[in-house]
């Protein structure tokens, strides 16, 4: 089954606690400190692999989780890392911040890596915390807690070329015929309903990648039917192929068959209608499809190239890679995405600017001590620990927060709340 869409949650690993141990080996009187740190927790990354063409996979793991770290032993040895979880996804996978809609990275070739959450650093063992005034720490910091995002990922399929018309108009019987793609082709509406690709050989050393797409209808761009889910696998294509039945068959009209279509397109999020664009004039082996063409070149006023075809009979067909070819030789690549559509942050940890505490007056009096970079060294404190817990209060000090809390008043043995921890506060 073809999805081109996956919303998951993902963890990256907590490190691993540093420990807090001292050597006791014979023959060596006073064992110094021996406790190690803990390993770091696991990173998630994405990864681009061309050999996958759904996001069928992430369909079945809604929660995926990096390992943790392993905490630190004694005799200094250092807990192992995490493993990092790595999510292989199609190549033309964007990923996005599920709740801030901004793009954290577009794999756009095999083997790329997009970072989504970096695993917590291991804590100190007590090995880290000696000095000379203090030879045997009971100190030992726990890692650093993994962080938990919500990511979502749309497939959007990567080729030069996209086939774009309404249904039964003929697309996949043209790249049926063109390439080595063998999609399902029928009389009846809605035949393809997931794209197709194909490489397109047209002369020896020059060929291009053509996408046979699902038939769009109207109010696709609103998301008619299965509209916004057809038009993704436009966005990626530098050349639109724009087909259109000239027979005139089904009763239709073959300009206001156009019509519909391009105001799809014009309405789509990107405008589609920068794209450069061929009009394929298919289907000229039935009857009525001459009187129709010139009808039709008389209605239109947009400069757009008209080739007719008939992919049946595959006339006209080569002239039509030819012109293809060259259409796509003289458009640059584009970036699909403006700067301000990517996410800001590029490492997820602390942003520099943000203040360590900020203090706030709780609704019972109580003054609280807030702030991120501070709830990190606080999740990092064994408060088990009686040394750890006055390294604490000795970092809250020298950040100035004992300070902060005198100047707002605050007295001797008054109670200060630190996130979840309430303290007496001793000047
Ligand atoms: N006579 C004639 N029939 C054609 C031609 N091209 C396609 N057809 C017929 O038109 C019908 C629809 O063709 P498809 O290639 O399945 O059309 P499609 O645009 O892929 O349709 P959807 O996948 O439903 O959007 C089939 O019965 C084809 O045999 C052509 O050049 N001449
Ligand atoms: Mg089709």
């Amino acid at each position: 089954m073809f999805v081109d869409l996956a919303t998951i949650q993902v963890h990256s690993g907590k490190g691993g606690d540093g420990t807090v141990a001292f050597r006791r080996e014979k023959y060596v009187p006073m064992g110094g400190p021996a406790g190690g740190d803990g390993g770091k927790g696991g990173d998630v990354l994405f990864i681009g692999n061309e050999g996958l063409s759904t996001l069928i996979e992430l369909q079945y793991n809604k929660v995926l989780k990096a390992e943790p770290g392993e905490n630190g032993k004694p005799k200094k040895m250092n807990g192992a890392n995490g493993d990092d979880l790595i999510i292989e996804v199609p190549v033309g996978t964007t990923i996005y911040d599920n709740d801030t809609d901004k793009v954290i990275g577009d794999i756009t070739e095999h083997q790329q890596r997009v970072l989504v959450a970096k695993g917590g650093r291991g804590g100190r063992g007590n090995v880290k915390f000696t000095s000379s005034r203090n030879t045997a720490p009971e100190i030992a910091e726990k890692g650093e807690p993994g962080l938990s995002r919500s990511i979502r990922c749309e497939l959007k399929v990567l080729a030069d070329v996209g086939l774009v018309g309404l249904p039964s108009v003929g697309k996949s019987t043209l790249i049926s015929v063109v390439s080595n793609s063998r999609p399902k082709i029928a009389a009846y509406h809605f035949t393809t309903l997931q794209p197709n690709l194909g490489v397109v050989r047209v002369e020896q050393d020059k060929s291009f990648v053509m996408a046979d797409l699902p038939g769009l209808i109207e109010g696709a761009s609103q998301g008619q039917g299965l509209g916004l889910q057809f038009l993704r696998h436009i966005e990626r294509t530098r050349v639109i192929l724009h087909l259109i039945d000239m027979s005139g068959s089904e009763g239709r009209d073959p300009y206001q068959d156009y019509q519909v279509i391009q105001n799809e397109l014009a309405s789509y999020k990107y405008d589609l209608l920068k794209r450069p664009q061929i009009i394929v004039a298919n289907k000229m082996d039935l009857p009525d499809a001459q009187d129709q063409l010139e009808l039709f070149r008389e209605q239109l006023d947009d400069d757009v190239e008209i080739v007719p075809i008939s992919a049946y009979t595959k006339d006209n067909v080569q002239t039509l890679l030819y012109k293809t070819m060259d259409l796509l030789e003289r458009t640059k690549r584009f970036d699909l995405y403006e700067e301000t559509d990517y996410d800001e942050v590029v490492e997820y940890t602390f942003t520099p600017d943000e203040e360590v505490f900020y203090i706030e007056r709780g609704d019972d009096g109580i003054y609280e001590v807030k702030g991120k970079p501070l709830r990190k060294i606080f999740e990092m404190t064994d408060f088990t620990k009686d040394q750890s817990v006055k390294r604490f209060s000795r970092i809250l000090r020298s950040l100035g927060v004992d300070a902060k809390l005198r100047d707002l008043g605050v007295q001797n043995g008054d109670t200060v709340r630190v996130f979840d921890f309430e303290f007496e506060f001793i000047d």
